[in-house]
């Protein structure tokens, strides 16, 4: 199997542009023969080099390779150097050049493996910091609120404090008989029965924010029985409309599991509002409880970097204006 994605690439690409709709008596000038995969052993040079007489018969220019080890060269070691001169040589000899990509946007794993600091930290502007003792310290400014959040009230089955939610009495339950904190807990379940296509059951509620401000949204789960656990999703959405994603973690859910806390960090970038979701997208069977869902305000430092030591509410900061 291994090389399959790339020459599955390579016959995509071959088709794509043999197929490019090219108006009458205009010619393309620059045919790129994408390649991705890695030049570790010389069984994948030897299928790579396999290409180049039918790239060139094909009318291409050119051969594009992006290759993981490009992106980190003084690790990559002698071989695979030899091999892409190889490739290179045999290239050329195809009237075919050469086109490495290197630094990736957006994949870019294999140069922050050497600082993590390489990637630009998300802007927080004007957070209220107090300095005492030496040290300057996250003051939520002003405190961050749930309500609502412990899910002890509900008119029926219907939540207070959230906005709305999927199905109230139906797959969405105030349940007195579970809770983690409290007496009581947010039971999903029979998601599959009252949702059978796309298996949705979320509760929903707006909140106020501070642009440009780093939050920590947390919640208890619990499960039993739970079918697709990999639908259960904490998502903070910007605006009342809930047009674009703040929050981009997935949650590691057990089919069935005791009360485990999950924490999803965002930055409210531009936003003053957002819509905060809880809940499955693609549930089927088996039973979900949600409980103390609970917003915090985070330092911007808290990005567990070498010399900024553990995640704690100690961060450095900017000057800034002060604050009387
Ligand atoms: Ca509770």
């Amino acid at each position: 199997m291994k090389g399959f994605g790339a020459t599955l690439l390579c016959v995509l690409a071959v088709w794509w542009l043999a197929g490019a709709p090219a108006s009458a008596g205009e010619e393309l000038v620059h045919r790129w023969l994408f390649v991705m995969r890695t030049l570790n052993d010389d069984e994948i040079l030897q299928d790579t080099l396999a290409l180049l007489p039918r790239a060139s018969a094909a009318g291409y220019t050119a051969v594009v390779l992006s290759d993981w080890n490009l992106y980190r060269l003084d690790r990559a070691g002698p071989d695979h150097a030899a091999r892409v001169r190889r490739l290179q040589h045999e290239a050329r000899a195809h009237g075919l050049e050469l086109i490495p990509c290197v630094m990736p946007i957006g994949y870019s794993a294999a140069i922050l493996g050497y600082d993590p600091n390489l990637a630009e930290g998300l802007p927080v502007k004007e957070a209220l910091f107090i300095a005492a003792d030496g040290l300057a310290r996250l003051s939520p400014d002003p405190p961050v609120s749930l309500p609502g959040g412990g899910f002890e009230r509900a008119e029926g089955h219907r939540f207070e404090g959230w906005n709305w939610q999927d199905n109230p009495a139906e797959s969405t339950f105030l349940d007195r008989q579970v809770s983690r904190g409290g007496q009581a807990s947010a039971r999903m379940d029979r998601i599959g029965e009252t949702s059978p296509v796309h298996g949705l059951c979320r509760i929903v509620r707006t909140v106020r924010l501070h642009p440009h401000r780093q939050y920590r949204l947390s919640a208890w789960l619990k499960t039993e029985d739970f079918e697709r656990p990999d639908s259960v999703r904490m998502q903070v959405l910007a605006g009342t409309e809930g047009e674009r994603p703040l929050s981009f973690r997935s949650l590691e859910v057990e089919p069935t599991q005791d009360w485990r806390q999950y924490h999803v960090v965002f930055n409210s970038l531009e936003s003053e509002q957002a819509r905060v979701y809880i809940g499955a997208w693609g549930g089927k069977g088996g039973r979900l409880w949600w409980d103390d869902v609970a917003g915090q305000l985070r330092p911007h430092g808290d990005l567990g970097r070498a010399g900024l030591g553990s995640p704690g509410p100690v961060a450095t900061a900017r000057p800034g204006p002060h604050r009387a």
